[in-house]
């Protein structure tokens, strides 16, 4: 596989199906359609900055039950597959994961309408975590300004109408979040929100591992609790991305582990646009049976 980018530029975007992605990704959006899922698969599956890291950290100290020096073994991108990322100086996460040898934990932020047909056929375990559209806008806008291998933002003024009207990569949030939603009672897939992971961490990894198939016993719970919080991640450099070239993501601009907050929108928005937004939201979301927390 070919691939072009460097990262002296910053990236660009064409179109898959009507959904916008980094120009590698289409230019091998055949061999990611065509991937080969296997029964023993685990996907982790999230709009753009909606606590994927997050998740990824916690599914792996679940598997390793607590054992944090095993989780240590390589950085999060190393250790579960982005398969539709493709970055010249990191390598192609679809040639990392037919490489990696099973059980694989895999990660992806493919709409449910783009996901590789072999996941569902295979009857995979999926894991979707959502995240407040506002905070997640915030944390996407500040990922673009520090990360080349995503187009530069534009103002915050810009970047708010492009996310609203989804002219980002993955797509629109509100599509995203209600495709899966949708699909969640057809397959096997467990939906959780940052927020209650947040508000609850215990029981919210609880119920993960009951997804995966670990029972865990409460102080092996309590470990993985510490060891996933915000500040513990933030130190690590298997977790906060910081082994990434600081060409392609650079966290003197706005680093990986930026705040880690339900409610950090509020020092963003204005109240014009929190008014835009929530009219747009009950617009859009309205009948879905989806409801978010915006703060606590
Ligand atoms: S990515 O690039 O899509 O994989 O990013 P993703 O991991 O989905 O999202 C990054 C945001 O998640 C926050 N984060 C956490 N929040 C709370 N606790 C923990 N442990 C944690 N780990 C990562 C990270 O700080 C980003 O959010 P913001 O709001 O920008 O801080």
């Amino acid at each position: 596989m070919e691939l072009k980018w460097d990262g002296t530029e910053r990236m660009t975007v064409d179109y898959v199906k009507g959904i916008l992605q980094p120009t590698p990704t289409c230019d091998s959006w055949d061999q990611i359609w065509d991937f080969q899922a296997r029964p023993d698969d685990l996907l982790i599956c999230t709009y753009p900055k909606a606590g994927t890291t997050w998740t990824q950290e916690i599914v792996d100290l679940i598997q390793n039950e607590g054992d944090v020096d095993r989780t240590h073994r390589a950085p999060t991108h190393v250790r579960f597959p982005f398969i539709e990322w493709i970055i010249q100086s990191i390598g192609s996460g679809l040639e990392h994961a037919n490489a990696m040898p099973s059980p694989r934990t895999l990660k992806t932020h493919l709409p449910f309408q783009l996901l590789p047909p072999s996941f569902l056929e295979k009857n995979c375990k999926i894991i979707y975590m959502a995240r407040n559209p506002k905070d997640n806008l915030v944390s996407y806008y500040h990922f673009h300004r520090m990360n080349k291998a995503l187009p530069a933002p534009g103002t915050w003024e810009e970047y708010f109408e492009s996310f609203l009207t989804g002219k980002v990569c993955w797509g629109s949030w509100h599509d995203h979040v209600k495709g899966w939603w949708e699909a969640r009672d057809q397959h096997r897939i467990l939906y959780l929100f940052y927020e209650d992971m947040k508000m609850n961490p215990k029981h919210e990894i609880r119920k993960l591992g009951e997804f995966i198939g670990k029972k865990l016993d409460d102080s092996v719970l309590d470990k993985i609790v510490h060891h996933t919080s915000f500040d513990v991640m933030k130190q690590n450099p298997m977790a906060n991305y910081s082994t990434v070239p600081a060409k392609v993501m650079d966290h003197s601009v706005s680093p990986f582990m930026r705040k880690g907050e339900v409610g950090d929108w509020k020092n963003h928005f204005t109240v014009a646009q929190n008014e835009r937004f929530d009219e747009d939201y009950q617009r859009r979301m309205a009948g879905t049976g989806l409801t978010f927390r915006f703060q606590f």
